[in-house]
């Protein structure tokens, strides 16, 4: 049967505000895909997101949503998670919202395992804003705020969250809705923060500078830095410093979730105890 989208969309809002062949939609796509192959019941899930394009994916999707503030989504919603641990929750930012101003926020929801399915929109630049260098902006690439080329090194979204303590970590492209949709289906069923660094172009703020100026271009650059992981892992340390593994990079169910570790908590304060972890 055809996948009714209309369900899951606020159809009123539609068309959406972002720009011709941008790979936002094919990511808002992707999660309601996999929200209907879990069998969540919308009432059920919250989709909280910052200020950005990316920011803008909480409006059109027909659940409980919260569009808050830029570098913030994160903190509402470990707060719309404690008070509701059996709610799904997703959350969606941009690299400058994930990383920049809300990098505190990312590494610290991360160190905590909360069950939170962060997707990071992740387009190398403040695409809302017209241009401004993220922490994920390729050094050499001019920016509104690096005209003669971004000197700052960048970071490894996903490498990033590993360490921070992020239990399910992922990257795909918005090249593959297929692998996409899969790659959310796994990492949403996890219980723990489940980390998405997707690719996505941008070829009217970041391209249109840089030598990609249309969608298709921005596409095939982002086509030429990615390699699913089993071939990365072949790949020579030269080699490696150019391309970035996609697929799934880290899956641990041992550690601590911290809805479970906030009950013990509420269970220790009842008995007047110390908490048993
Ligand atoms: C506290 C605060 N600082 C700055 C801004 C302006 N601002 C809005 S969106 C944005 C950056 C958006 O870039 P990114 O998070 O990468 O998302 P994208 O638009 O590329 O999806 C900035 C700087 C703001 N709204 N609030």
């Amino acid at each position: 049967m055809a996948f009714n989208y209309d369900e899951y969309l606020r159809t009123e809002k539609m068309p959406t505000l972002w720009c011709w062949g941008c790979g936002d939609g094919v990511i808002l796509k992707s999660i309601i895909r996999a929200i209907e192959k879990l069998g969540w019941n919308m009432d059920d899930v919250c989709v909280v997101s910052g200020i950005g394009c990316s920011g803008r994916t909480s409006s059109y999707i027909n659940c409980n949503t919260v569009h808050t503030t830029h570098g913030r989504a994160i903190a509402y919603a470990t707060g719309i998670k404690l008070a509701n641990p059996s709610k799904k929750v997703i959350v969606v930012t941009g690299d400058g919202d994930g990383l920049a101003i809300g990098g505190n926020h990312t590494i610290h929801g991360c160190r905590r395992n909360i069950d939170l399915n962060h997707v990071l929109i992740n387009n190398f630049i403040y695409g809302l804003t017209n241009s401004q260098t993220s922490p994920t902006t390729p050094q050499g690439m001019w920016t509104v705020t690096a005209q003669y080329g971004n000197i700052d090194p960048t970071f490894d979204a996903a490498k990033l969250a590993q360490v921070a303590g992020a239990t399910f970590v992922a990257r795909e492209s918005v090249l593959d809705p297929k692998k996409l949709e899969k790659v959310f289906v796994e990492g949403f069923a996890h219980e723990g923060y489940s980390f998405f660094d997707i690719f996505s172009n941008c070829h009217i703020n970041l391209g249109r500078k840089n030598k990609m100026g249309d969608a298709i271009q921005n596409l095939k650059w982002i086509e030429g830095r990615i390699v699913p992981k089993k071939k990365y892992d072949e790949l020579s340390e030269e080699e490696q410093k150019t391309k970035f593994p996609t697929g799934i990079l880290k899956h641990d169910t041992t550690q601590l979730e911290y809805c479970k570790g906030y009950q013990k908590v509420i269970e220790a304060a009842q008995t007047k105890s110390q908490v048993k972890l």
